[in-house]
């Protein structure tokens, strides 16, 4: 049985987990797959590497607890773009359980949705960055012109609070668009202890519905556990977006989407 959203929760905290909703056998190939574009990265073209991933080593130390660049080696930690490297993403939009979800939240039929990008965000055990608290709409990549999207984070390792997972100001999604855009131009930042707010603690295969104007951050990850997720931004079909497009940007969500990755699930 498809899992269900609570929406009520996702309408009054900002946020929403969605249990269960990617199989066990796409999770492990998600897995292979980003094993595969970390092991590939070097060998790539300088445009690529620069254009499309973020490398803990070019980023602060503070961010990892004073872990130092050279301790962390090429380690990545955003892989953009990331249709283009891993085209199992387009299967990952296509699934019916995260159109439904995305549809329902958003208030539109299943048809109404299109994605606008897809990362993977992987926080590497000890030293996996910190996230600063922030809301993701207005943002500089990608952001919608009105607050008519939201982000599904599906979580390839799951999430444990002593791991770096995601944490929540519930409620603090209840205000205007205006307000926020003018919080953005006035430069103010949301500044909280790291371990402030509520932890999403969640298995492999959960996925995370994030409203655009809920303030979120995590701590870093100091466990001996990798924490990687699939980031998708996902939006009402034909909103006006501000950015770059990408490889995925467009593509309506459910089965419509499937079709052209070249991926075979398993049995
Ligand atoms: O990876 C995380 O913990 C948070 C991700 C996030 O803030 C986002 O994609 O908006």
């Amino acid at each position: 049985m498809q899992p269900a959203l609570n929406l009520k929760s996702f309408r009054t905290n900002g946020y929403a987990v969605l249990h269960g909703a990617v199989s066990s056998s796409m999770i492990s190939q998600l897995r292979a797959e980003l094993a595969r574009v970390e092991a590939a990265c070097s060998s790539m073209s300088e445009e690529e590497r620069e254009r499309d991933f973020v490398f803990e080593k070019d980023l602060s130390d503070a961010g990892r607890g004073g872990i130092s660049a050279h301790d962390v080696g090429s380690a990545i930690f955003i892989i953009g773009n990331l249709c283009r490297y891993v085209p199992l993403g387009y299967e990952l939009l296509a699934l019916p359980a995260l159109a439904d979800a995305s549809a329902l939240a958003l208030g539109t039929g299943p048809s109404g949705v299109t994605a606008h990008f897809m990362n993977a965000t992987i926080k590497h055990p000890i030293f996996g960055r910190a996230i600063g608290w922030h809301r993701d709409f207005p943002n500089d990549y990608l952001s919608g012109e009105s607050s008519s999207f939201l982000r599904l984070m599906i979580c390839l390792d799951g999430m444990q609070a002593n791991g770096g997972a995601t944490r929540f100001m519930p409620g603090t999604h209840l205000v205007s668009d205006e307000e926020v855009r003018a919080e953005k131009k006035q430069g103010l930042r949301h500044r909280h202890d790291p371990y402030a707010g509520q932890p999403v603690e969640c298995g492999p295969g959960d996925v995370v519905l994030i409203h655009p104007k809920v303030v979120h951050g995590s701590p870093a990850n100091h466990s001996t556990e990798p924490r990687r997720n699939i980031v998708v931004q996902v939006g009402v079909a034909g909103m006006a977006l501000v950015g770059e497009r990408e490889e995925a940007t467009g593509r309506m969500l459910g089965p419509a989407c499937a079709g052209d990755s070249g991926w075979l699930p398993t049995a």
